[in-house]
């Protein structure tokens, strides 16, 4: 399902009555407005921005616009504004971007739902002079400037390895809870836990048995995990790389005879993993800071928009209060390191 939009000159949207709290927060304003396009100019104050998530409908997505929104602002963009499709199946972004190449748009921020299948619409785009920058979950390298990444790919997989290896001490079988199955940023931690799997002796007692997919709904995901249980009675713990996945997950072993019997780690959001790291079905789990990467994400869109890096290797920006950022190969900015969070920390965060 798509949503209609309605832009200002101030780079408002109006996605009928579905606007999630992200995109009004992100707009910063309510209606109104002259209705104009924003131009081809880039002058200063005049540079536009638009954040296209993976989805709107994810609670993970809102913390992400909302630094965005902060960081678009502080880089001095002159308008700013979120639009995307409620589902994060592979072509679901595309009508947004062109929308965006007709619109004139200098900054396109993408979390790629396949890798491939925003490609054309992202190089039209490039070809009438807009910077990309994908984050969270990266495009084919060679459809956009650079990849915000909120930490190394391969610390995302074994953090999540060595958590659910403590859980479930040492051996066992195990599963993967993980979002759509072309999503670029899940694929990569996933491949690199199958790629330690297979070599760290510390893991050969443990056996991924399968991989199953939820698509970043929490519906789909609730019954995946049930699906699970069902199908491997043995099943020692799940790993759902994604924050809808983690909590579908957990909201079910919650109320179910393997609460506390069946571990479950990934990458959650503090606020949502809360109730159910307190009732003891969870211990412990992992994420960054979703914040800092839409706001990073806004100054390297600013860099590039006005020149003052290209996204090659070595490229050095600052980003607002996070401090100087650098490109290393393949065009990728890291934010930061992860933190894991259990019942001693959870209440130090809110998001
Ligand atoms: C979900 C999304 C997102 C991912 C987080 C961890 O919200 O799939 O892309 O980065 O989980």
């Amino acid at each position: 399902m798509k949503l209609s939009m309605k832009r200002s000159r101030r780079g408002l949207v109006v996605a009928g009555s579905l606007l999630t709290a992200a995109a009004l927060a992100l707009t910063g304003c309510a209606s109104g407005g002259s209705g104009g396009s924003d131009g081809g100019t880039s002058a200063e104050g005049d540079l536009s921005i638009t954040f296209i998530p993976k989805q709107l409908n994810n609670p993970y997505t809102d913390v992400v616009l909302g630094g965005g929104e902060d960081g678009a602002k502080a880089a001095g963009f002159g308008a700013s504004q979120v639009v995307g499709p409620l589902d994060a199946s592979a072509s679901s972004q595309v009508s947004f971007i062109n929308a965006e190449t007709q619109a004139g748009t200098n900054v396109i921020v993408i979390a790629a739902n396949d890798p491939d299948a925003v490609c054309p619409a992202l190089k039209e785009a490039r070809s009438g002079g807009a910077k990309i920058v994908a984050f969270d979950s990266d495009t084919n390298p060679d459809c956009r400037d650079v990849f915000v990444s909120q930490v190394v790919a391969k610390d995302v997989a074994l953090i999540q390895l060595e958590l659910i290896s403590q859980q479930i001490g040492g051996e066992g079988e195990i599963a993967i809870l993980s979002a759509t199955a072309n999503a670029t940023n899940q694929n990569e931690w996933i491949k690199y836990m199958e790629e330690e799997l297979a070599s760290n002796p510390d893991y050969s007692k443990i056996k991924l048995v399968t991989k199953v997919y939820g698509d970043d709904d929490d519906t789909k995901s609730f019954q995946e995990a049930q699906g699970l249980m069902q199908a491997y009675p043995n099943l020692k713990g799940i790993i759902s790389p994604t924050t809808v996945g983690i909590a579908a997950t957990a909201r079910y072993l919650s109320t179910s005879e393997y609460k506390g019997k069946v571990a479950l780690t990934g990458l959650g959001l503090p606020n949502e993993m809360r109730p159910f790291v307190k009732d003891g079905t969870v211990t412990e789990f992992a994420l960054w800071d979703p914040a800092q990467l839409g706001y990073v994400a806004a100054f390297a869109g600013k860099a590039l928009a006005d020149g003052s890096i290209t996204g090659k290797p070595g490229d050095k920006f600052e980003a607002g209060d996070l401090g100087e950022r650098e490109v290393s190969d393949g065009g990728l900015i890291i934010v930061g390191p992860p933190t894991v969070f259990n019942a001693d920390n959870i209440d130090d965060y809110d998001f």
